[in-house]
């Protein structure tokens, strides 16, 4: 929610080094949870820009955040530049970051909220619904370059802003402790879905097995590759991947998971009518080929067997962790309306029972595009 009216956007705006004079602030995009506006200055074909209040609830450690997403730009930057040589397209490439006129990375207001701001990609889009194969693919590519050119950043540079954000033992016992809480009195009406995620919570935790086991390397991901985190051009080629505050230490297989979790889904993340609630198979299909075709460059078989568990396991933990918000009285996730953590919970958990269904075919698909780089 934005409480701010657009004089005091404009005046944030200004504490940023934009070329021209604001004369718009919007609101913008559909993350969860930080506020978005977009900056239209007066300067005749100007860039326009973004503006964000970083979630410092959520965020804790806002320096750590910023230094991870300069990190991160600044050595993507390179490696763009080294690739593509002659390119003149790296900022439609990585996202750019705009200092404040005091030239720091954030700006901090009087009520203590941390502002930053990053160029807008003009003629760029994102989808919260992917439509075509094409498009998935594009963003099986997006999301395994992004990878593949993050392997030789040392991950002991990167901050783990969020620690334990997707271990799914640490979820489950915040989603333990909101049931015992009950401080929404709300635990009576999700009986029915407390039980379908305890019977899998053991299957659940196939991905830490592995990599208690020392099976599958620690790299950089980026932990939320929602399609929604790709931008497209008007041909529906990817340009650059976005919302990189959650870019830590973690496992491909986690990456992989989130974002089938958003490319398979033929419905929206919280849709109510639950025979919706269907698998796009082709469009999984197209995804994974799109990574495979630069992730192969690095991936190990561990790894490459650790995708599916990804998939099965994202929907679930992101039932858990609405679930639990729902339990806790709707203070982590930006809500529209009462039982909207609890919509969303029913959805991801309906996505949860469609793949088990389907697993079968799933693995084919990825062992079949996994076995044309071997
Ligand atoms: C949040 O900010 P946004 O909407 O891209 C969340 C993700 C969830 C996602 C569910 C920091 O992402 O982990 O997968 O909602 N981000 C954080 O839609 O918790
Ligand atoms: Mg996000």
């Amino acid at each position: 929610m934005n409480d701010f009216n657009p004089e005091q956007l404009a005046s944030l705006a200004n504490e940023f080094d934009i070329e021209g004079r604001v004369v718009d602030v919007s609101a913008f995009g559909s993350g969860h949870i930080n506020d978005t506006f977009r900056v239209v200055t007066d300067k005749a074909g100007a860039k326009q820009y973004l503006l964000q209040r970083v979630n410092h609830h959520v965020f804790k450690n806002v320096a750590a955040v910023m230094d991870n997403i300069q990190q991160v730009t600044g050595h993507l930057k390179k490696r763009y530049a080294d690739e593509f040589k002659g390119s003149n397209h790296l900022d439609r490439r990585v996202l750019t970051l705009i200092p404040t006129t005091g030239d720091e990375p954030y700006f901090r207001d009087r009520q203590r909220n941390f502002w930053r701001m990053f160029i807008l990609l003009d003629g760029t889009r994102s989808y919260d619904i992917v439509e075509t194969p094409q498009q998935a693919q594009e963003g099986g590519r997006a999301f395994g370059q992004f990878q593949r050119m993050l392997v030789d950043l040392d991950v002991e540079l990167i901050h783990e802003v969020l620690p334990d954000f997707h271990h799914i033992g640490n979820r489950l016992a915040q989603l333990s402790r909101a049931v015992a809480a009950d401080t929404a009195g709300r635990v009576g009406q999700v009986q029915e879905e407390l039980a379908f995620i305890d019977r899998r919570a053991k299957r659940m935790h196939a991905i830490l097995d592995l990599a208690a086991q020392g099976r599958l390397p620690i790299r950089i991901t980026h932990n939320d590759t929602k399609f929604n985190n790709v931008l497209l051009d008007a041909d529906d080629c990817a340009q650059c991947v976005i919302d990189l505050d959650t870019v830590m230490p973690g496992y491909v297989a986690y990456d992989f998971g989130d974002a089938i979790r958003t490319i398979i889904n033929r419905a929206a993340e919280d849709e109510a009518d639950l025979d919706k609630v269907r698998l796009n198979i082709p469009l999984f299909e197209a995804y994974t080929e799109g990574y495979f075709e630069e992730a192969h460059h690095f991936l190990t078989a561990d790894e490459t067997a650790s995708l599916m568990e990804g998939v099965l396991l994202f929907p679930y933990m992101q039932a858990v962790r609405f679930l639990t918000d729902f339990l806790e009285g709707d203070h982590y996730y930006k809500v529209h309306h009462a039982d909207h953590n609890l919509q969303r919970t029913r959805a991801q958990l309906k996505l949860v029972s469609e793949l088990e269904v389907h697993e079968p075919e799933l693995r084919a698909i990825v062992a079949r595009v996994a076995e044309w780089y071997q």
